[in-house]
């Protein structure tokens, strides 16, 4: 079967789910927020990775009607744990390249929020630097139309996409995600640790949040605590979950 074909039914054949990853409080070890994560379990294919399909949505045009899934998707669970009490949780989901250029994307992210009794500040939006190479200007004129709804912006894999930092003179980002090939250097070698503790201080001087990626281990966790990094994401914590075990994970913090 070709792939591109079952990419075509998945969406009404309901192939899709949705995983979450908690994001954690390096002072409180709660998690402040989840980050949805997109999975398609095809009955032959199996478990196909989003590094696969979400390419070739991008190519084919599929790619915003699948994110507008996943986006109500993930609205609709934040608003179920906001009911269960989960009061501060935020909701990350990823976007990307062509998805942000959509002009639809905001009709579908203030639908979705509105109809779940969700407020635009709920929900953050996760892009990579990469996105810039594609048409720089363009994606200014989106990321400042996104945060005048109040959307949070988070630069995603941060440090790995883009040559430039002039960038972030002008993207009205609130966090960046370091990425986890950084994380994984961490005492392994001194490059690593060196551009970890210097994405936690532009952070930290620019007044953004900044969200480790990848964390597996505590010896990880304690070189980015000692470095200031005030959130962690990463197998250390959990895994992403499924809808439930997600929900279970949040209930036994309480
Ligand atoms: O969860 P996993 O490691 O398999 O994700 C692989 C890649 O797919 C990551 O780069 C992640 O950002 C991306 N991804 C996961 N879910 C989504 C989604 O809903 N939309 C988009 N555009 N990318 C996603
Ligand atoms: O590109 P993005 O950051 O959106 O990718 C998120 C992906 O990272 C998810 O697919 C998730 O499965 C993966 N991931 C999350 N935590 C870890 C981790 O601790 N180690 C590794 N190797 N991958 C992780
Ligand atoms: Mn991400
Ligand atoms: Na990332």
């Amino acid at each position: 079967i070709g792939l591109e074909s079952a990419l075509r039914e998945a969406l009404e054949r309901k192939q899709f789910f949705l995983c979450y990853q908690p994001q954690v409080s390096a002072s409180t070890g709660r998690t402040v927020g989840m980050e949805a994560l997109l999975r398609w379990q095809h009955p032959e294919l199996g478990l196909v990775s989003p590094l696969h399909f979400i390419p070739l949505a991008e190519a084919n045009g599929l790619i915003s009607h699948i994110g507008a899934w996943v986006i109500d998707t993930a609205c609709a669970q934040l608003a179920a744990w906001r009911q269960a009490g989960h009061a501060d949780l935020r909701m990350a989901v990823n976007l990307s390249a062509t998805q942000l250029l959509n002009p639809y994307l905001e009709d579908t992210l203030l639908g979705a929020i509105a109809s779940h009794g969700l407020v635009p500040a709920d929900l953050e939006l996760e892009i990579t630097e990469s996105v810039l190479i594609q048409d720089p200007d363009q994606t200014v004129l989106r990321f400042n139309a996104l945060r005048k709804l109040g959307l949070r912006l988070s630069i995603d894999d941060f440090g790995t996409g883009y040559s430039s930092l002039s960038y972030l003179r002008v993207l009205p980002v609130q966090a960046f995600k370091l990425d986890r090939s950084f994380v994984e250097g961490l005492g392994k070698d001194e490059t690593s640790l060196e551009i970890c503790a210097s994405a936690i201080r532009l952070a930290q001087n620019l007044n953004l949040d900044i969200v480790a990626e990848g964390v597996e281990t505590s010896a990880q966790a304690e070189w980015l605590r000692a470095l200031g990094c005030p959130i962690f994401q990463g197998f250390l914590f959990a895994r992403p979950l499924m809808a439930e075990a997600a929900t279970a994970h949040l209930a036994q913090e309480r």
